[in-house]
């Protein structure tokens, strides 16, 4: 009996690995399993067998039942998987095309920003970041606005309390930089600036660009020359600038910079108003009382300085009307740049 059982389990494990096509499934399940099955009618006979025996040889029939139907059930599953093939699970499709990446890209305003630095870095200039949050001294103070003065008025400043606020222009950062160091020096500092304003023109928080250079016998031809060639780079090569008288209470003489309108090209147009220029940056000498302010001798030193708005540089090269486009996040506009 137990010779016979033990014959029975090889051979079926060896009918079991000779599968290959689920239709030979059934047969086999009949022949080892069924009913009629030459395994059931031995469980049958058992009850013949000594008494003595009949424990040992029914726990040996039964293991042997049960691990032929665990084998067989694992066969099966091997057989239906590799009958379902490839084709039906999207994951092993090796023809499917791959899944882009969608990447993102720089804020219009961080890429224009970035170009105007890396221009002036080209001229020799270093690059200096300073604190958001600034005290009325580097912001208003050394920068020859004290209180009282009107031109506070023109900068809608937001206050947190009476001695800090937000730095409505990035020059603290260039006081600060006087205070330390001694001429020749050319830096720029960009960054952002806050201003209690809000309309198609004005948003609260903007980018600045605003530099200088310190040497002895700086004149005003040195500014228009360096101005002059950040604007044929930032610009079309040819673009045409000029210079208008205009006040700063930190530059004396001042000037705002225009250049031709890059709409017409100077003919007159609506971006331009009609008069076919565009103003794109404010400028102007050092004021000897910035020099006293910072321990700098205005006898021995003189500097240019200038400020620019990283928006409105971006709106006019970009065709943009609408500031508050470039805040709204919406990624069909952003997604242009
Ligand atoms: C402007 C226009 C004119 C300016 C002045 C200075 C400093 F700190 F050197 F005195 N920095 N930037 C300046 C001069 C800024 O923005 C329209």
């Amino acid at each position: 009996m137990e010779e016979e059982l033990l014959r029975l389990q090889k051979a079926a494990h060896e009918d079991l690995a000779a599968l290959s096509e689920i239709k030979e499934l059934e047969p086999f399940r009949v022949k080892y399993l069924g009913r009629k099955s030459e395994f059931t009618s031995l469980m049958r006979q058992l009850g013949s067998v000594p008494k003595e025996d009949r424990p040992r040889l029914g726990k040996l029939a039964n293991e042997i039942k049960v691990d032929l139907e665990e084998k067989f059930s694992a066969r099966k599953s091997e057989l239906e998987q590799s009958a379902a093939g490839p084709s039906d699970s999207l994951e092993s499709d090796l023809t499917l095309p791959g899944r882009a990446i969608p990447f993102g890209k720089l804020h219009p305003v961080t890429q224009i920003m970035e170009e105007i630095c890396s221009i002036f870095e080209g001229m020799g200039f270093g690059v200096a970041e300073g604190p958001d949050v600034e005290t009325d001294f580097y912001n208003f103070e050394a920068l020859n606005i004290p209180k009282h003065h009107p031109a506070r008025d023109m900068h809608d400043t937001f206050y947190i309390n009476e001695s800090l606020l937000l730095r409505t222009h990035t020059s603290p950062m260039q006081a600060r930089i006087m205070e330390n160091q001694e001429p020749p020096l050319r830096m720029i500092a960009p960054g952002k600036v806050y201003r209690c304003d809000s309309d198609i023109t004005h948003t609260p928080m903007f980018h600045q660009v605003e530099g200088f250079l310190v040497d002895k016998k700086v004149s005003f031809a040195d500014l228009r020359g360096i101005l002059g060639v950040f604007i044929s780079k930032m610009f079309d090569e040819n673009t045409a600038m000029r210079a208008r008288p205009s006040f700063f209470p930190f530059t004396e003489p001042s000037a705002e910079i225009d250049i031709a309108c890059v709409m017409c090209g100077g003919k007159g147009c609506r971006v331009c108003k009609h008069t076919g220029w565009l103003e794109i940056l404010g400028a102007g000498m050092i004021d000897p009382e910035v020099f006293k302010q910072v321990g700098y001798d205005p006898e021995v030193y003189s500097g240019f300085a200038f400020g620019l708005g990283v928006e409105r540089i971006a709106m006019l090269k970009y065709g943009i009307n609408d500031i508050r486009l470039y805040y709204e996040n919406d990624l069909r506009f952003l997604s242009q740049f």
